[in-house]
């Protein structure tokens, strides 16, 4: 049986352009992605989404839709990471660069999948067009899918 670990992850849309962040440290390094981490004993999973887009980004927000929830395997890893995914339209404050992120905005049209985790690219346009999403996938060394599931859902 896997034990799986609760992770947040939000995407910060304008018309046109989504905000991204280079992660510089730890799991994930050196790749372009939304903000977020571990949920923390005692959170909810928004308040830890919320509390990690504002230490990353320095952003903050009045609301959050849930959008996706992506479900990760790593060959001869016990823990399955459990994903939830959520969008905003609006923020508060200055993308700020911090100690794990540095943030840049992206054209829609000009996504820099090649330097991001190889699912995104699945998944983003059903982001962008506000569909919600559940996906599953397998994955080798961080870089390979070995074998995925993702579809559209009314609900999440
Ligand atoms: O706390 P830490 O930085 O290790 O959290 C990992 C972050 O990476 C968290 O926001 C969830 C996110 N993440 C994965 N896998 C994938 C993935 O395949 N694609 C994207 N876009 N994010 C991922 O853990």
């Amino acid at each position: 049986m896997l034990s799986s670990k609760l992770l947040t992850l939000v995407l910060v849309v304008q018309p046109g352009r989504v905000l991204l962040g280079m992660k510089k440290r730890g799991f994930g390094a050196g790749r372009w992605n939304g903000f977020g981490g571990k949920v923390q004993p005692g959170e909810t999973i928004e308040e830890a989404a919320r509390r990690e887009l504002l230490e990353e980004s320095g952003l903050t927000v009045n609301t959050l839709e849930k959008i996706g929830n992506l479900k990760f395997e790593m060959v001869d890893d016990k823990e399955l990471l459990d994903v939830h995914v959520f969008r905003t339209d609006s923020y508060n404050g200055e993308p700020t660069e911090s100690e794990e992120m540095r943030p840049q905005w992206f054209g829609w049209d000009q996504i820099p999948f090649s330097q991001m985790w190889p699912d995104d690219i699945l998944w983003f346009p059903m982001m962008l067009q506000k569909k919600k999403f559940v996906g599953y996938f397998k994955f080798q060394d961080h870089n390979v899918i070995l074998s995925s599931t993702l579809k559209e859902v009314e609900e999440l």
